[in-house]
């Protein structure tokens, strides 16, 4: 495939702490609610915990260089709250800023832009005890989180994002029970979606309050892309992605999300001065994006008074349809036009902000071959294949006017695949975790010669 893409188009890759780290309880780490998730019987595939990961705690020289490898533009990672402010009292670890400090110097030098993430889902358990996202005081104990590491790596950090996945780590952890906390509330977890929104926008006045306008802020989100039924897709549209981005990019809900959620939340927790906070400027929204959904409206009753666990509070008379393969080994449908499409529908309706794709890629069912002459190596053609197509959708994005600046793929290694354990490999590295070898498959190969194709 011809590389395109502009000279200045930032092509990285992505991780994130818990997903790779382990030493989980080195250097003064707290627990974080997945640890305690990942512990709890039953909570995760085959018991799969990230107590070791991809060991990249000790590992991350090896790591860092495979980026050097590769030779991307920017690392995506994140930064383990556990590991900077392990207690209530305040006093942030020096030995985790040390730890995150190597990492950002070893990027520098090697002249690449280090892209933090400062919250992907690892909250400290002592947060969670005294209520976790449904209490609005976590919201600023990650704004005072913030400020402690930009004070320490502000000068140096290319771009501060907030959260990940906002999506996830309300409804996926707090309306359903497939992420920690797991507590399966249903519409309870509104009160986290608002917190998180709050907590983005402290954040983002924490870090800007050190660093200024040095570095550039931005908030990740995955946003389902869904097809079929009008009324359905924009159900879900409100409830999945409109829920973050109107009061992070416009300082307000949409009136029809109050008016679908009536009878199961009354947003009481929102509080004077919240949407202020919450609403700050920012650089880049950064898109996720894997597949898209069938959806269609059921024949049970229009907002029913729910109360079990749900992924979509709001959307219990909707329902998923199975979608067009192929499909990838997490069953998600493979559909590049979906990143077009989810592009161009987030520009149309948030033109003030540029683009950047923060994660995309496919779990594969990879196979490490051993060559006659003892190298090792993964042909993973299908994952080939899957990047080929959607690096093709973003480039159409970009020509049709999305201003698009980047280009994540998830992930640089194999991980800690949240509730799938070590079962599903995104990586364009292949980690063989009894031994924790690294090995680059021919998707890491791939995507090498074409960063260096460009221009
Ligand atoms: O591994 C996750 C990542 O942590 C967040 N986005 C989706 C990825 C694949 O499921």
């Amino acid at each position: 495939m011809e590389n395109t893409f502009p000279k200045d188009f930032v092509f990285g890759t992505a991780t994130a702490a818990y997903q790779i780290e382990g030493a989980v309880n080195e250097d003064g780490r707290c627990p974080s609610i997945w640890d305690t998730f990942s512990h709890t019987p039953g909570a995760t595939f085959a018991g799969d915990t990230g107590d070791v990961a991809t060991d990249s705690y000790h590992r991350w020289r090896e790591d860092l260089a495979l980026l050097n490898d590769l030779g991307v533009d920017a690392y995506r990672f994140s930064i383990a709250m556990p590991r900077i402010m392990p207690t209530p009292n305040g006093i942030p670890n020096a030995k985790g800023l040390d730890f995150y400090e190597r990492i950002v110097d070893t990027l520098l030098e090697y002249g690449i832009k280090p892209v933090v993430t400062l919250y992907h889902w690892d909250l400290p358990q002592y947060l969670e005890d005294a209520g976790g996202w449904l209490n609005r005081v976590t919201s600023y104990a990650l704004g005072d989180y913030a400020a402690v590491v930009a004070k320490r790596l502000g000068d140096r950090v290319d771009t501060w994002t907030t959260l990940n996945e906002p999506w996830c780590a309300s409804y996926l952890s707090y309306g359903a029970k497939e992420q920690a906390p797991g507590l399966g509330l249903g519409p309870g977890a509104f009160p986290a979606v608002h917190h998180l929104n709050l907590a983005h926008g402290l954040m983002v006045q924490a870090v800007r309050g050190i660093v200024g306008d040095k570095s550039k802020y931005s908030v990740t989100l995955n946003m389902p892309f869904n097809r079929g039924d009008a009324d359905a897709c924009h159900r879900l549209d409100l409830i999945a992605n409109r829920a973050f981005l109107d009061p992070m990019l416009r300082g307000r809900y949409p009136d029809e999300l109050f008016a679908i959620t009536k009878g199961i939340c009354d947003w009481s927790f929102i509080q004077p001065g919240d949407l202020e906070n919450a609403h700050q400027p920012i650089d880049l929204l950064g898109v996720h994006y894997y597949s898209t959904n069938r959806v269609a409206m059921s024949d049970r009753p229009q907002f029913p008074q729910e109360t079990g666990p749900s992924t979509c509070p709001g959307a219990s008379d909707i329902d998923w349809l199975p979608t067009d393969g192929p499909h990838t080994d997490m069953g998600w449908n493979i559909d590049p036009q979906g990143l077009y499409d989810t592009l161009m529908r987030v520009h149309d309706r948030y033109p003030e902000v540029d683009l950047v794709i923060t994660e995309n890629g496919m779990a594969c069912r990879d196979q490490l071959v051993v060559n006659e002459d003892g190298t090792k190596a993964v042909h993973d053609a299908d994952r080939i294949d899957y990047l080929e197509r959607h690096f093709a959708a973003a480039k159409r994005a970009l020509d049709d006017g999305v201003p698009l600046s980047g280009y994540f793929v998830w992930s640089l290694l194999d991980n800690f695949e949240w509730y799938f354990g070590y079962a599903k490999r995104f990586g364009i590295t292949y980690v063989d975790y009894a031994t924790q070898e690294r090995t680059k498959k021919d998707s890491f190969l791939w995507y090498r010669d074409f960063i260096a194709s460009r221009g």
